[in-house]
């Protein structure tokens, strides 16, 4: 469980799902939490009586939920002055109903990613549990994959792997892209047979307690062509020098460079047309962006993909 520490004047409150359940360890599908010194979690009778239970095991004060009058008898109860909302995830509506409770309002959506993009150990483990389980299921899968497939039969092979390896569930929709749709990094995947000498792009992740693996490898079916090894080669390359040089400290503008650079080399950058990588957790995309516009430095403990990527439609 993480902390964020309110004071008896200022509060946090929050009603992402997945916030909520950053901060408390508990997932409930609607709820919002209040953070001052202590932690007030609201819920509406659906999910009332199991959630008392949990929280109050964990030493959260529980309320039943009966519109935000709820929230703002308990704000006048504790004295809070300022009100602190994240507005990356805080609708313009909800937003205009929490000014009526006449506080000060400030936003700690930067605040929030960044401490949310330092793990503890037991999200790392969680992590590479996932990355582990579906590196075991694109290896199986790959194995599987023959010429009058379609890229939905080859992604149902594989996402059925990951939850028999033991996955809770899919991190986001599986790409599988044959041959050309391969050049288009966030394919929709669809009936696309796969015949002869033709690549074979998967992009999956799956999840264990919520947390979330970002697994890309591109295979080729058949015999590829020597234009093909190349790319292969120089990707694989510039992966690999991410990951050995990637330290603690480097910036993310400098981190893709290490990639981009080596692309360049090879006169390929200009087909790496997205970041480097972006920070995963609870959620596929998080803090930060590994990309040459990020001036943010990858702290220890930081986790994020490194997964440079050439893309050609030819
Ligand atoms: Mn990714």
């Amino acid at each position: 469980m993480k902390k964020l520490f309110g004071s008896a004047q200022k509060a946090y409150l929050l009603k992402d799902r997945i916030l909520r359940r950053y901060f408390t360890g508990v997932d409930v599908a609607e709820g919002y939490l209040l953070i001052t010194k202590e932690q007030t979690y609201f819920t509406d009778a659906r999910y009332f009586l199991p959630a008392k239970e949990k929280f109050n095991s964990l030493g959260i004060d529980c309320r039943l939920y009966l519109g935000l009058e709820s929230i703002k008898e308990r704000l006048s109860e504790l004295g809070v002055k300022e009100l602190k909302l994240d507005y990356r995830t805080t609708t313009m509506k909800e937003y205009g109903d929490y000014k009526e409770f006449g506080l000060i309002i400030s936003d700690c959506s930067d605040e929030i990613e960044i401490s949310r993009s330092v793990k503890n150990q037991s999200e790392i483990d969680a992590i590479k549990r996932a990355c582990e389980i579906i590196q075991r299921a694109y290896h199986s899968t790959i194995k599987r994959v023959k010429k009058g497939m379609t890229e939905l039969e080859v992604k149902e092979i594989l996402e059925s792997y990951a939850l028999e390896y033991g996955a809770e569930g899919m991190a986001f929709d599986t790409i599988v892209a044959f041959g050309e749709n391969s050049a288009v990094p966030h394919h929709e995947t669809g009936k696309t047979v796969l015949s002869d000498n033709q690549a074979v792009l998967i992009d999956t992740g799956c999840t264990i307690n919520g947390y979330c693996s970002d697994l890309t490898r591109t295979a080729f079916y058949g015999e590829p062509s020597e234009k093909f090894l190349n790319c292969y080669q120089a990707v694989k390359m510039a992966n690999q020098l991410a990951l050995d040089k990637i330290s603690v400290g480097i910036t993310c503008v400098d981190a893709d460079a290490i990639a981009r650079n080596y692309l360049k080399e090879k006169d390929l950058d200009k087909f790496f047309t997205h970041s480097l990588g972006h920070g995963v957790g609870l959620e596929i995309h998080e803090y930060p962006t590994v990309s040459p516009r990020s001036k943010a430095k990858l702290v220890e403990n930081t986790v994020f993909t490194v997964e440079p990527g050439v893309y050609l439609d030819h």
